[in-house]
């Protein structure tokens, strides 16, 4: 008999459709009244698929009660409830370190354009304005100081590429990160201060809750950029806006926001800022990647073996 598994929102196609093929797969979000479905068919369930925007509730771990091992396709897990799993010996994996390049790829990307204008040049050349007007001036990167927010695997990978551009760099983390010369800046407003570009790359949750906040943005200062490839929660989004609107820092680029995927109106009106739609991870590669390790942990769970990249 195959094994019952849910699934928690939209997953790469290629990936539902082996996980179809393995398991007696239901997707939840198919279902017009999800809790009326959980209170009916909850306990037929030994599994759960979910990806890192979506994750997994206390409210929805208590409609399973024979739950045994949550696959999730990402590296972020904010919106796992992690506590109820391991009181419930539940099993959970996660996707980490094969996204790390293409999220610090993306990383690079956005700062150039954000310095550069990239994205604004472009639609000035498509609004015809270069027939009448030169592009602004923008803002150099190479040699500039780079300021990392959580020096775990993605900020490594970020700060590695920083090398090629001849930069600074300098880190704030919980701890000093052992085996680096980068230096550890024990305080984020200072690091803010020092840094030209200000990357975060922690994660998400509780305890990052609005870690760049008003007075950390005041720190980065007008000739200052953000770039947050982490979780839209680690930013005071609101303090973020004002900032942008009354130009006390230079600019900002956000893959990430507190309320996906809605980006705040007022956001949208600044042109110091260039929003994304929670892209850093989506290349075909790294996707497909993912979508193996979310398989490789049901398999190694179901076969009795330890997950092959367990979170708990
Ligand atoms: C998403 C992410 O998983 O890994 C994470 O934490 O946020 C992303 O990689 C991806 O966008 C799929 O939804």
């Amino acid at each position: 008999m195959k094994k019952r598994i849910l699934q928690n929102g939209r997953l790469l196609p290629a990936l539902e459709t082996a996980l179809a093929e393995e398991y007696d797969l239901h997707p939840l979000w198919r279902e017009p009244e999800p809790a009326a479905y959980l209170r009916q068919h909850g306990a037929s369930f030994d599994g759960l698929v979910t990806s890192a925007p979506v994750g997994a509730d206390a409210a929805l771990l208590q409609a399973l009660p024979n739950l045994k091992i949550i696959s999730s396709f990402g590296v972020g897990f904010d919106k796992l409830d992690l506590d109820m799993a391991r009181e419930r010996k539940i099993r959970v994996g996660y996707t980490p370190n094969v996204l790390n390049d293409c999220v610090a790829d993306l990383a690079f990307g956005m700062m150039i354009d954000i310095a550069r204008g990239i994205a604004a040049a472009d639609r000035f050349v498509r609004r015809g304005d270069w027939l009448n007007a030169k592009f602004p001036i923008a803002t150099r990167i190479s040699g500039k100081r780079l300021g990392i927010v959580g020096l775990g695997r993605i900020g490594q990978a970020i700060a590695r590429r920083a090398g090629g551009f001849d930069m600074e760099i300098a880190y704030t983390n919980l701890q000093p990160v052992e085996g680096f010369s980068y230096r550890h800046e024990p305080s984020l407003a200072g690091l803010a201060a020092w840094a030209d570009f200000l990357v975060v790359s922690v994660a998400g949750g509780a305890q990052t809750r609005h870690l760049i906040s008003r007075d950390v943005l005041a720190a980065l200062g007008q000739k200052g950029f953000l770039i947050n490839v982490s979780r839209g929660t680690v930013v005071d989004e609101e303090a973020l806006v004002d900032a942008l609107v009354g130009k006390t820092i230079a600019g900002a680029a956000l893959d990430v926001f507190a309320n996906e995927p809605h980006v705040p109106a007022r956001l949208l009106e600044c042109d110091n800022v260039l929003v994304l739609p929670h892209i850093a991870s989506g290349t075909a590669e790294t996707r497909a990647a993912m979508a193996d390790l979310v398989l490789s942990n049901l398999r190694a769970h179901f076969s009795g073996k330890e997950l092959v990249t367990p979170l708990v």
